[in-house]
């Protein structure tokens, strides 16, 4: 058993699958797609990070004005995904975007999301974007990871105009200390759970109905790259978003 649980805890680690931690019996993970951020690509269309589960959801780096950029900095045996502190002060703006598909869209099924984040206090800002898919303004539902104000949070919008409710699982304590955090969303039927570092630290009902299914694409690091992008400047590693 103790074999069992240092591998679930190494898994969690890894930022690749939170199902063992709240499901009962373990299961393989299978995400949808997952960026380890050890590597980016350059081609004629630009700069993207591979998906690293093999499904293409290739993740483009998308600059606004005044533009940021994402650097590669040394995490475990590996790189993360640095996002421009310098400049924050003029609000530049970068994000990494996935194009919008099926498996991307949990609809009212069972879904996790998540990635392993560091945030300086320097680096805290009131609006810090770190996953989502949607929006939680016009109907097209949301699910979302942020770090607004250093906090970890876990939001969820239905997609359509019957159901407006902003559901919000957010741990009071701030995850901006200049370590790593392992942060997982995970929403099973009426329950939405974020998990920091292994441990549940957040439980909310939702409506059971609730679901996500829009056109918009996978965001890294803010909404968009217009103003007002609740732009996200620390880094990210081995984010997720896995279906079931
Ligand atoms: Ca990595
Ligand atoms: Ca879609």
């Amino acid at each position: 058993m103790r074999a069992a649980r240092t591998r679930l805890t190494a898994l969690a680690a890894a930022g690749v699958v939170a199902v063992a931690v709240h499901g009962g019996a373990a299961q393989a993970a299978a995400p949808s797609v997952r960026y380890d951020a050890d590597t980016t690509v350059t081609d004629a269309g630009g700069t993207y990070f591979p998906d690293s589960t093999g499904l293409g959801h290739r993740g483009h780096v998308e600059q606004g004005s005044p533009a940021g950029t994402i650097r590669l900095i040394a995490h475990g045996a590996g790189k993360a995904a640095k996002f421009p502190a310098g400049c924050m002060a003029t609000s530049c703006r970068v994000i990494i975007e996935a194009a919008d598909a099926p498996d991307l869209d949990p609809g009212s099924g069972d879904v996790t999301w998540g990635a392993q984040v560091l945030l300086q206090p320097r680096e805290v800002t009131p609006g810090a974007n770190v996953l989502q898919k949607g929006f939680a303004q016009g109907g097209a539902g949301l699910y979302k990871l942020q770090a607004d104000g250093g906090k970890a949070g876990c939001v969820m919008v239905d997609t359509g105009s019957t159901n407006t409710t902003v559901y919000r699982a957010t741990w009071a304590t701030s995850i901006a200390d200049g370590a790593w955090h392992d942060l997982v969303c995970r929403r099973t039927g009426s329950t939405l759970t974020l998990t920091v570092d292994g441990t549940v630290r957040k439980r909310v009902a939702i409506a059971a109905d609730l679901g996500v299914s829009n056109s918009a694409p996978l965001r890294l690091g803010g909404k968009n790259t217009k103003t007002g992008n609740d732009q996200f400047f620390g880094a990210l590693d081995n984010a997720f978003v896995q279906r079931g």
